[in-house]
Order: C-alpha cells, then structure tokens, then sequence
C-alpha cells in the first residue's frame, strides 16, 4: 500500500542563493527530515497492552459502523451517513498520541471513529445517530455534525475542506493561549485539492502553527478516484510550497500510524510548525449509504480487505506476541454485546423537545 518514496531532489547540490538561505539541497532534506526519521524505523513499539488497546479501539469502530449501516437500512438514521470501515488505523494510531488535556482535533463529515477513538460511549454516538436527545449533539447534529468541546473535538463538518481554515485557527488559539496544545486537522483526498487548504497552509508555515495537517487518502472523492481528480497524487509533497515537511504514511497499519504520530507531534510540540502527513487507507464502503459504487470493482475491494485490513494486521501482531485466538474472539464477543447496547439504546432514547430548534443556534456569550 506504501508508495515507493522519493529521496532524490532532483537538484544535485547547489549554493545558497548567497542571501543567508540554505542550498537548494539542505531545504529539501530539512522539508523531508520527519519521513527519513520514519523510514529508519517504521512502526511503534507498543507493549502488548498498547497493542490490545489498539485492536479493541479499531474493533470497536468496526463493530459501530457495521451497527450504524444496518441501523441505516432499517430508516432509524437519516440524513447522510458516511462510514469508516477500513480507515480505522488512522484515527486511533493517531489519536492514541495526542494529549487529551491540551490538543484539538477537526475533521470532515466521516467522524463516527474520531469520536469513538476518544473513548467516548458509543451510547450517546449511536444516540447521535439516530437523532436522540441522549445524543452528542443533542440529537440535533446527526452523522456529520458531531462535537464535543468537552474533548476538544471541534467536529464533524459537511463543507468539504472547511474544517481544514477551522483548523488553522484553532492551531492559531493554541499559540495565542501559549497552551503547549497542537491542531490534528483531517482532511480527504479530495478535500485536499480545495483552495482553502493551501491558504490555510500558507499562514500555518508563516506563523509557525501548532498544526498537523492529515490526509486521509482513502482512494477516492466520492465516485472520482485520485489518479482521475489529482495532478500530484501524493499528497505528502504538497506542502514543499509552503516549506512544511512531508510524511508518507502506512494507514493501513496502526503501528506505523502512531510512530509517524509520535515523530510529527514531538516536531510540532519544539515550536518548529506544521506538519503534512498522508495516511494511505482505504474505504471499504460507499462513499456514504447512497453509493451505488460502480466506480470500482468488487474484487478491487475484496483484495483491500483481504490484503491490507488494519485489524488483521493487529490480530497479527498478538498472535505474534503470543496472545490466544480464543482471546481475540471473546473480545470481539463482548464489543459486539457493547454495539447491540449502544443500538438499543439509540433507539428507545426520546427524541429531542421540539423547544430545542431554538437553543444552540447562536453564541450568547464570548
Ligand atoms: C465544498 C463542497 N464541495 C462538494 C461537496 C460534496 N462532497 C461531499 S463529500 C465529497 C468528496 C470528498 O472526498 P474526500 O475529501 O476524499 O473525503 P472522503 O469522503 O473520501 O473521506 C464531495 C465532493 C461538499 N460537501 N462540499
Ligand atoms: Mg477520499
């Protein structure tokens, strides 16, 4: 899944331009520093209780999404509902790094496993869902617009490419509060070829920014895959405009995810500015339930899941650390008991109080 990375420049060395400024080849290595940093040693060493942690968090974004899908079928979620099957080593080897007291997190409409990555009782997600007064957004948000300023979650947006400005400024409150916090903004494939994006960009690298710029490429924008809607298709380069250094990166593997995690953060965290890492992952799904995918074929995903599936990589990795299959299962037995509670509750939760179209429209006070 992997792209062969380049490390050649294409200048072969030159001089500073004789105004103070780095040779043309010292540039590009300080802009590629991060990626040479993960490719001397690609996945994290996590104790065989990190790795635990890892398979359920992913398990159990799996389990809520297939939960979410047959809910959705059923008519008991409307509205759009994008899910995140295939994509979960990306939030949770990214997440798992962050420090929950002081860091923000922004991300597009595909959200559900973002929320879920925090530990948040998937109870009031599904509630969400469904459009419950229980609900995270108080039944009033749905799939797309959750939020939760309790975890510095920031959301859940429609507008695609949106939450990456909103991104900026929130990276902009970290400096300006001199709270130590950083700005993990996610964005698509897609997403990553709207304007904003590179204005955004531009200031963060101008103003040295605590951000991390993500993209989640999963292949495809809707039913246009990259190779069809991208110039340069890998997206990690695409902040050597801006001097923000690049990182190439497994998604499909949680290890690899958290050790580029680890890299980018301490890099952002010394006051050195933002980050552009890709995550290279794949959506097993539709690009929401509406899909009817004939831009792809059958076997193209069926080799995805059977070749690169973030979770069986994970039971690999146990295996290989000694730990049962009839371990693995009971857990998987008991988030599937935790999903059908969540569903439960979801559904026989009251909706909200027609009063409640009132409140939370406007900010009273600053
Ligand atoms: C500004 C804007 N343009 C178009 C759309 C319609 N739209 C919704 S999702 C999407 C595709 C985005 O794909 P990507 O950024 O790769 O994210 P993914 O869905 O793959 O997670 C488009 C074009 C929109 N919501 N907002
Ligand atoms: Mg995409």
């Amino acid at each position: 899944m992997a792209k062969a990375s380049s490390t050649e420049s294409g200048n072969s060395k030159q001089t500073g331009a004789g105004d103070g400024s780095p040779p043309k080849g010292e540039e590009d290595f300080a802009l590629r520093s991060l990626q040479e940093t993960l490719e001397k040693d690609r996945r994290f060493k996590a104790s065989e209780e990190q790795l635990m942690h890892f398979y359920e968090q992913m398990l159990l974004i799996r389990r809520f999404e297939e939960k979410a899908g047959q809910l959705y079928g059923l008519g008991l979620i409307g509205g759009f509902c994008h899910l995140y099957i295939g994509q979960e080593a990306v939030a949770i080897g990214l997440q798992s790094a962050l420090d929950n007291d002081r860091d923000s997190v922004i991300t597009g409409y595909r959200d559900h496993g973002h929320m879920l990555a925090y530990g948040i009782d998937p109870n009031i997600i599904m509630a969400e869902l469904t459009g419950r007064a229980a609900g995270i957004s108080k039944g009033k948000g749905g799939s797309m617009h959750m939020f939760s300023t309790e975890h510095k979650f920031y959301g859940g947006h429609g507008i695609v490419g949106a939450q990456v400005a909103l991104g900026g400024g929130l990276a902009l409150a970290h400096q300006y509060n001199d709270d130590g916090g950083l700005c993990l903004a996610y964005f698509g494939d897609g997403a990553a070829n709207q304007g904003q994006v590179y204005e955004t960009m531009n200031m963060a690298a101008l103003w040295n920014l605590p951000i991390v710029f993500v993209v989640e490429n999963n292949q495809y924008a809707m039913g246009t895959s990259v190779k069809r809607s991208s110039a340069e298709t890998e997206f990690y380069r695409r902040g050597t405009a801006f001097r923000i250094p690049g990182m190439d990166v497994n998604g499909m593997d949680v290890l690899e995810v958290r050790q580029a995690a680890e890299i980018a953060f301490k890099h952002v965290r010394e006051g050195n500015g933002p980050v552009l890492m890709e995550c290279n992952t794949y959506r097993y799904r539709g690009h929401s339930m509406s899909d009817p995918a004939k831009y792809r074929t059958r076997e193209e995903v069926q080799g995805q899941r059977e070749k690169n599936d973030p979770i069986e990589r994970a039971k690999k990795d146990l295996a290989d650390a000694g730990i049962e299959e009839d371990k693995l299962k009971e857990i998987d037995k008991e988030i599937r008991a935790r999903i059908a509670e969540a569903a439960d509750f979801a559904e026989s939760s009251p909706e909200p109080e027609p009063a409640e179209l009132y409140t939370d429209v406007l900010v009273e006070e600053y």
